[in-house]
């Protein structure tokens, strides 16, 4: 009666435990080849509310992951596994991208310090000896799902920071900063390397009648069209920022003055081509082109092709100066 007591005290002091805990929303991989140990492993995880993905073997975890498994927050694996290549498999595992940061806690029945000390250096997060205390297996899986859900918001963070700091929100085009940032470096690469690289410098012709004819909304449209009308006429190489009001840069690397020149009369041609409903006029644009091969350095590669961009300006406009 008296262990009927403590045993019934046990499982309403662990049920308050795992109602604390709800980690609903998060898969853990397991991997354990004793059916009893993986069914009841598995069997306190999904209390927990967590999906699971059971294996017996590493061979068959191996095979699903990337494949048809969602993403993994935290690995469960049994040390000794009926393959032996648990080393092999974190090793495997921790060298995917996407797992990088993603905790291994590593199931062991022996006490051996160096097995141990090896995993660690190998990217496991945590070990537990079997028979394990319920309570605590609860609290560590607790700790690492809750570290790893920071992780994943500070990527997450970082990721929407770095687009914030480098995107044109009207065009989705790169902005000012991050195409000097872009262009140092290959200006770098291109010394280094004895390599050529081009700009164009572009500008939408009488903008300023677009605005005052049709309006604001109407201009803010024909910029959006005409930046995705560049993007898809450059590679992926190639960088497209805005560099003022209605005026953009592309950074071509590798690619001479007359390649260039043909990136940019394709565009022109395209944008003449254009066809705006709210718009009774072609909307044409002018494109100065410029080379390092022609220049000292990055700065009088921009101005250059300033000068030039200037000169399609003063003898007619929609046109490409090189
Ligand atoms: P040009 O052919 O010599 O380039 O003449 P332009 O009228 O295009 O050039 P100007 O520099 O005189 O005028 C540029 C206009 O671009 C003025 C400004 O209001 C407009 N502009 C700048 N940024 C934006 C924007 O984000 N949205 C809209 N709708 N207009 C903009
Ligand atoms: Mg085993
Ligand atoms: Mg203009
Ligand atoms: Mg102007
Ligand atoms: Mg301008």
């Amino acid at each position: 009666a008296d262990t009927q007591k403590k045993l019934a005290e046990f499982i309403t002091n662990l049920d308050r435990l795992v109602k604390t805990i709800d980690y609903s929303g998060n898969n853990v991989l397991l991997i354990e080849d004793s059916k009893t140990q993986n069914l009841y492993i598995k069997g306190l995880l999904e209390y927990a509310g967590i999906t699971v993905y059971s294996y017996y073997s590493l061979e068959e975890a191996k095979e699903v992951i990337n494949i048809s498994m969602p993403k993994i927050d935290l690995v469960i694996l049994d040390y000794y596994v009926d393959d032996g290549t648990s080393k092999e498999f974190i090793k495997f595992f921790k060298s995917i991208k996407l797992y990088e940061h993603t905790p291994v806690m590593i199931i062991t029945i022996a006490n051996e310090p160096f097995v141990k000390y090896d995993l660690f250096l190998l990217g496991a997060s945590d070990f537990l000896t079997k028979p394990f205390d319920v309570g605590e297996f609860y609290l560590r899986v607790r700790s690492h799902l809750r570290i790893k859900y920071l992780i994943d918001m500070l990527d997450t963070k970082n990721k929407m920071l770095s687009i914030l700091a480098t995107t044109d929100d009207l065009t989705k085009s790169y902005n000012r900063r991050f195409f000097w940032e872009v262009a140092k470096k290959e200006e770098t690469r291109a010394n280094r390397y004895k390599s050529n690289y081009s700009i164009i410098m572009l500008d939408i012709d009488n903008f300023k009648n677009i605005n005052d004819t049709y309006g604001h909304n109407v201009g803010d449209f024909v910029l959006k069209k005409l930046a995705d009308a560049i993007k898809l006429n450059i590679r992926n190489s190639d960088t497209l920022a805005r560099f003022g009001g209605e005026e953009f840069v592309i950074l071509l690397p590798e690619t001479d003055k007359e390649k260039a020149f043909l990136v940019a009369e394709k565009i022109r041609n395209k944008v003449e081509n254009m066809e705006f409903d709210e718009i009774n006029e072609k909307v044409t644009v002018s494109f100065g082109v410029a080379s390092r091969d022609e220049a000292n350095d990055l700065d009088e590669v921009i101005k250059i092709a300033d000068e030039r961009l200037y000169k399609a300006k003063e003898t007619g406009k929609n046109k490409v100066v090189i």
